[in-house]
């Protein structure tokens, strides 16, 4: 595999600054403390070989072996009111799937890739790609996002710790064939950019319908698991700050903000 740039992965907003780093705590983490203190312009990347403190929702951990995934964080300013931010994790679950069906469509039109909400993108129904999408607001008072993406490329699955060797899927395991991650990273960075362009011309409305497309899961039935309890019922759709709507057995409807979705 060639040394990879992934410094000219950039397009005009989105990856216009792209800084690597050998090692850090977390890309999100990192990029938040510079939002925060306006140290970070938006369209800001912050690509990292190895993680030490990698993390998922409530704060679970996100595993790589240095060296293997694609681990980044862009930073975003996109003037929406405060209840429609997951909109933006769905808008880069989508953008990050398309990117990888244009860079990977001959290498994956005989797998299974699809959405599952909120932010997960699964290959062969196991977890290929992760995304954390974090709120903050500057020392100027003004919101941003952190979209944090972790892509798992070229791991064997030797590679993944143990528990996740049942649901947990890379590029590689898929197609078996190594992947450039520049390749990934340009075409994921110039999918994100026509996302959110879109969004900064037509507003947010767009999104949800977008996603239920894509993830084909209306009509579904489906389990959703959070810290307390699980509950099954029939997807009818997201509603429009992205939650998902649930019909119950018992015919009453069920608005989900947050949770594990089998
Ligand atoms: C996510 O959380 O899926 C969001 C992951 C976001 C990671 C990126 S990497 C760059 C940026 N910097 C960060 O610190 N984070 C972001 P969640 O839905 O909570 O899923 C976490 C769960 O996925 C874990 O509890 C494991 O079960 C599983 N998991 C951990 N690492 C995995 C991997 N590499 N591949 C597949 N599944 C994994």
């Amino acid at each position: 595999m060639p040394k990879e740039d992934f410094t000219s992965c950039g397009i005009s907003l989105i990856g216009r600054s792209i800084r690597v780093l050998p090692e850090v705590s977390s890309t999100n983490e990192l990029l938040k403390a510079e939002a925060e203190e306006c140290l970070a312009s938006e369209g800001t990347v912050i690509i990292a070989e190895h993680q030490t403190a990698g993390r998922g929702r409530l704060d679970r951990v996100w595993e790589s072996p240095p060296g293997k995934s694609l681990l980044f964080s862009l930073l975003l300013y996109p003037e929406i009111p405060g209840d429609k931010m997951q909109l933006i994790g769905l808008m880069a679950s989508l953008a990050v799937l398309n990117g990888l069906e244009v860079a990977q469509l001959k290498h994956l039109n005989h797998q299974i890739i699809h959405l599952k909400w909120p932010n997960d993108i699964l290959g062969t129904k196991r977890k290929l790609c992760g995304i954390l999408s974090e709120a903050g607001v500057d020392k100027n008072g003004r919101r941003f996002t952190v979209v944090g993406i972790g892509i798992n490329v070229n791991q064997t699955l030797n590679d993944f710790p143990e528990p996740l060797r049942n649901t947990a899927t890379s590029l590689y395991i898929m197609t078996g064939k190594k992947h450039p991650r520049t390749t990934l990273l340009k075409s994921i960075l110039a999918s994100m950019e026509d996302h959110y362009n879109r969004l900064l011309n037509e507003g947010v409305e767009w999104i949800p319908q977008t996603w239920l497309e894509r993830a084909g899961i209306r009509g579904k039935k489906v389990e959703v698991k959070d810290s307390n309890n699980t509950i099954s019922g029939t997807c009818l759709g997201l509603n429009p700050d992205g939650a998902l709507q649930l019909m119950m057995p018992d015919d009453s409807i069920q608005t989900i903000y947050s949770g594990d979705v089998s």
